[in-house]
């Protein structure tokens, strides 16, 4: 039987298990990454497994996400990540060089190779044929040091892509698309195959935007083919030689395949407060928009940025909108700076705003109270913009210029003829702001600075026969880690201060959350469909350890926040029937009997003692996750075994 492209790269990085679908299997890792938001974490992590030198391929640290400096607090971090960085084997790329995902896919991916990054959109990736995947920082912190990265064995999903894209639909328009198909649950332990002779007519920028957002459908990871395309990309970069052909064989077999036919797509936009609510663009037109960001890991590539140019040339935003561009990396501003497109964004009177996250992780840039937003980014989740009440809708660069133009929504097939754009043939290399790690013999005397903001890590225990616990907090469906552990200016420069964070756990649900967990001692949340999904932040699970959550209770999990509860030693356990969810109430106390035999046959029974019900539970654990679980997390563990 034939292969999938996904499936020829675990074949090659299988350590351990094989490759059915649903089962355990472990991976070897080549590269990673870590951003500083949740990298600080990763590498006081890594220090803690008492490794000198990182056994990667190659691993880097990007600073992109913190960068408003608004008191010592980030700058502590990016020096700490950076001492670190030198002295154990890091690459380190420096504050303003740009968006990890954009600079990884410029620099340093590599076609075939294996990569996890310390955030959810990792599968960026997959634009270059990287087998990519967001991870904990814990598991990060272990495949730097050498140790596997075990996942799920995956279904495969397969889009056919056939026909060309029109001009003004674009790559955005087609993960809206697919996530309009398949919805934010539609991917869960899948990975996204995009294949078929459309594949051709897309640029690797243009597939990083697809593979980036099959984040939001849940998806494991996506992945496109590696052909004549990735090596013109790779050769511009300077680096044809890190290029490898990669295909799936003829009679690969798929689980599920979705033909979208590129030239009936039309320009599309997500509605709030979630990246599936997607209808057309034209269907909202005449909708006033306060604000238009232009940027973020899914659009700031050259490519787009010079279309964006082309449409702004010699135009003014309308004096109602609020504009920003956001370059996704260096490489990509001075580019746009020496093409003199750079002056055109410039005089349309658009504010430019540093090559980081910027706005996209409320990092500045938050809409006016009730405020319309329209973004070229990944995410639109209540709150996320810094603004509690803002609308924030997503949409390509094109639809975005056409709403910073007119004042609101419009169709961007209206804005005229669409300028032809051409990539050039070289890119601008400058390599200057990635500083390289120390010999590792003069790596050995070399000294970690750490500041006043990095505070020890919360102790996660292991897990007792016998759990008693309050319900604290009962939630809905669709629990973002935004909710859980919000981010934005006010919190993110404190995600190497667990004490400080905890605070504002599940805030945007219930203010009172923290002080009740506390006053609670140990406590089990409820949860409902698709609990943690979004951001890889392990924070969404150390937060609640340190509070004293045991257990969490849902009718299904997001894959990273499940794995990043078992790395915490917190345990997720799913109702068996999932209407079971309505019979649990806030603030009952819950007793679970037999947890470690419950653990070992799956399947436990919760007792609540204030109404008498017996409800049945499932916990679907790996050996090695019960293991952890014992352990007292995945730290505990690798301490214990080694890796
Ligand atoms: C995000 O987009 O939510 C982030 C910020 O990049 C996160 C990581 C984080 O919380 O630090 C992600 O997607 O993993
Ligand atoms: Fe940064 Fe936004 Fe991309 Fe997350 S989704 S990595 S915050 S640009």
């Amino acid at each position: 039987m034939g292969l999938t492209i996904a499936q020829k790269i675990i074949r090659a990085h299988l350590v351990e298990g094989d490759m059915t679908p649903g089962s355990e299997i472990a991976l070897r890792i080549d590269q990673t990454l870590t951003q500083d938001a949740t990298g600080t974490m990763a590498y006081l992590e890594f220090e803690a497994m008492g490794i000198d030198r990182v056994r990667t391929e190659r691993s880097v640290a990007y600073i992109d996400h913190n960068t408003l400096q608004s008191g010592f607090e980030n700058a502590d971090d990016h020096r700490y990540i950076q001492s670190v960085c030198r002295k154990h084997g890091i690459y380190f790329s420096r504050p303003g060089n740009g968006i990890c995902h954009q600079v990884h896919l410029e620099r340093f991916g590599i076609p075939g190779k294996t990569l996890i990054g310390s955030d959810s959109h990792t599968p960026t990736g997959g634009g270059i044929g990287m087998l990519a995947f967001g991870a904990g920082g814990l598991d990060v912190a272990v495949a730097m040091g050498g140790g596997a990265y075990y996942i799920t064995m995956p279904r495969m999903i397969r889009v056919n892509l056939t026909g060309r894209l029109h001009p003004f639909v674009t790559a955005k328009d087609v993960s809206l698309e697919i996530l309009r198909i398949l919805s934010v649950k539609g991917g869960v332990g899948s990975i996204i195959e995009w294949g078929g002779e459309g594949v051709a007519t897309l640029s690797v920028p243009e597939r990083a935007t697809i593979t980036n957002m099959g984040t939001e459908l849940g998806a494991t990871t996506s992945i496109f083919p590696s052909d004549e395309v990735t090596r013109a990309f790779l050769r511009a970069e300077g680096r044809e030689s890190d290029y490898a052909p990669l295909a799936s064989d003829p009679d690969a077999v798929y689980d599920r395949v979705i033909e979208i036919d590129l030239s009936s797509l039309k320009p599309l936009i997500a509605c709030p407060h979630m990246p599936d609510n997607v209808v057309t663009v034209e269907s909202l037109k005449g909708t006033k928009v306060d604000q238009v960001c232009i940027g973020s890991c899914t659009n700031s590539s050259l490519l787009d940025l010079l279309k964006v140019a082309a449409l702004l040339k010699g135009k003014t935003v309308s004096p109602q909108v609020s504009v920003s561009v956001s370059p996704g990396s260096r490489q990509v501003l001075t580019m746009l700076s020496d093409c003199g497109a750079l002056s055109d964004i410039l005089a349309s009177g658009a504010r430019l705003l540093e090559c980081a996250c910027g706005p996209c992780i409320g990092m500045g840039f938050s809409p006016n109270s009730g405020g319309v937003s329209l973004r070229t980014f990944n995410r639109n989740f209540e709150g996320r913009s810094g603004t509690a009440d803002a609308k924030v809708y997503l949409v390509s660069p094109e639809t975005a210029v056409a709403a910073a133009l007119t004042g609101e929504i419009t169709d961007p097939t209206l804005l005229g003829e669409m300028p032809s754009i051409r990539l050039p043939e070289r890119f601008r290399i400058d390599d200057s702001a990635v500083l390289s790690p120390a010999p590792a013999e003069e790596a050995k005397s070399l000294e970690v600075l750490r500041g006043p903001n990095i505070k020890k890590f919360p102790e996660s225990r292991p897990q007792e026969d016998t759990l008693s616990a309050e319900l604290v907090l009962k939630v809905g469906d669709n629990i973002t880690t935004d909710h859980i552990m919000p981010a934005g200016a006010k919190i993110l420069p404190y995600r190497s201060n667990i004490p400080y964070l905890s605070r504002f756990c599940f805030g945007v649900c219930d203010q009172t959350f923290p002080e009740r967990a506390q006053a609670a001692g140990q406590s089990i949340v409820v949860g409902g469909m698709n609990y943690g999904q979004g951001s890889s932040r392990e924070h969404a699970a150390l937060v609640p350890l340190y509070l004293g959550v045991r257990a969490v209770i849902a009718k299904s999990f997001a894959r990273i926040h499940a794995a990043n509860l078992i790395n915490a030693g917190i345990m997720p356990l799913t109702f068996r029937n999932p209407a079971d969810y309505d019979r649990l109430n806030q603030g009952d106390r819950l007793t679970l009997r037999d947890v470690w035999q419950g653990m070992e046959t799956g399947e436990m029974t919760l007792l609540d003692e204030t109404t008498g019900e017996r409800i049945p539970l499932t916990c679907a654990f790996t050996a090695r996750q019960r293991d952890m679980l014992r352990a007292g997390g995945l730290l505990a563990y690798t301490k214990a075994n080694g890796n």
